[in-house]
């Protein structure tokens, strides 16, 4: 990309697109083209594809997702498949029509199976059966990658796959019903704090392990890869290191300032036990995460009490 290039940011309010949208305004990019929902859905063909036909854009960041935590993923998942398989469809599609010069899609670490042994290599994609709790937007995203690599392989279409581990940062969603556990919890800490409130719930048991990537650092790899990487084989995208769920909670709660008690909803599910992926392919390209995740619980706390609290 160079400073005049035509760039699309399809699901720039969302947390990721946000953040790749910040990102690219920090480096000068000029044209940055971005629509939002009522312009444009990205889940009617016919929309997108006027859309690129009229702005011709010449890279494509494709961060539009229908996303959620482990209940929403759950609850709904006829509206994760149905959603993002239109989403991806329609818009890798009209990247690859309207001559766009190269595409990034972004997974997710849920496409691994639920027992691939840790860290998750790019390999073991498809070897395995995957979590209950999020099959539908797995195998959406699972879809997505598939797409991408048929369309360079027919087409000579470059598109490139980037699986991002759970993330978290300004923009997140904070409703409690449908967010991931970082936000959920954040807020859950803050109310609690400010009520009095003896004891905080967190679902499940504390003992499943996940891996949190800040969003700045997915835009700085977004970026990175977008310049430096053109090759069908996904790549992992986190930080190498996880925490419990327990530890999770307690760190947001010292950060926070809660001082109460910690207490474990157990007809809540777990998901997957672990969830920690190998980013040595990363590595080897050059790239380095950024945020210490202390850092940016700080940080993003600070966001959320500063623009969320009030919205929430
Ligand atoms: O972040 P989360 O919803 O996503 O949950 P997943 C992670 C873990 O935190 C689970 C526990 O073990 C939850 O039970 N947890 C504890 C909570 N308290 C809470 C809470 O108040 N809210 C939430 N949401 N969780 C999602 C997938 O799985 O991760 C998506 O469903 C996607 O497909 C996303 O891949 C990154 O890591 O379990």
């Amino acid at each position: 990309m160079i400073r005049s290039s035509r760039i699309y940011v399809a699901g720039h309010r969302g947390l990721v697109g946000s953040a790749i949208v910040r990102r690219l305004e920090r480096q000068g990019f000029e044209t940055i083209i971005t629509r939002s929902r009522d312009e444009v859905d990205l889940t009617s063909q016919a929309a997108v594809n006027d859309l690129f036909d009229q702005q011709r854009p010449e890279f494509v960041f494709l961060a539009a997702a229908k996303v959620g935590g482990i209940l929403a993923n759950s609850t709904f998942p006829a509206d994760f498949i149905r959603e993002n398989l239109q989403m991806q469809t329609n818009v890798i599609d009209a990247a690859y029509r309207s001559g766009a010069r190269k595409l990034v899609f972004l997974g997710s670490s849920c496409i691994y199976p639920k027992y691939a042994p840790q860290p998750m290599k790019e390999q073991y994609l498809l070897s395995g059966a995957l979590e209950p709790t999020n099959e539908a937007y797995a195998i959406a995203k699972i879809a997505g990658i598939t797409m991408v690599n048929a369309y360079r392989e027919q087409f000579g279409f470059n598109g490139i796959s980037l699986m991002p581990t759970n993330l978290y940062g300004p923009g997140d969603n904070f409703d409690l019903e449908s967010s991931h556990v970082m936000p959920a919890l954040m807020r859950k800490f803050h109310e609690a704090k400010l009520s009095g409130a003896p004891t905080v719930t967190v679902w499940g048991s504390g003992t499943p392990r996940r891996e949190f990537l800040h969003v700045d650092d997915l835009a700085d790899a977004a970026t990175f890869m977008m310049d430096k990487y053109d090759n069908g084989d996904i790549v992992n995208v986190g930080v190498g290191e996880d925490v419990s769920i327990g530890e999770l909670a307690a760190l947001i709660a010292e950060v926070v300032g809660y001082e109460g008690e910690i207490v474990y909803d157990s007809s809540k599910p777990d998901g997957t036990p672990r969830k920690l992926l190998d980013i040595s392919r990363l590595l080897s390209l050059g790239w380095r995460p950024k945020v210490k995740l202390k850092n940016g619980i700080v940080s993003t706390y600070k966001w959320y009490v500063e623009n969320g609290a009030q919205r929430s």
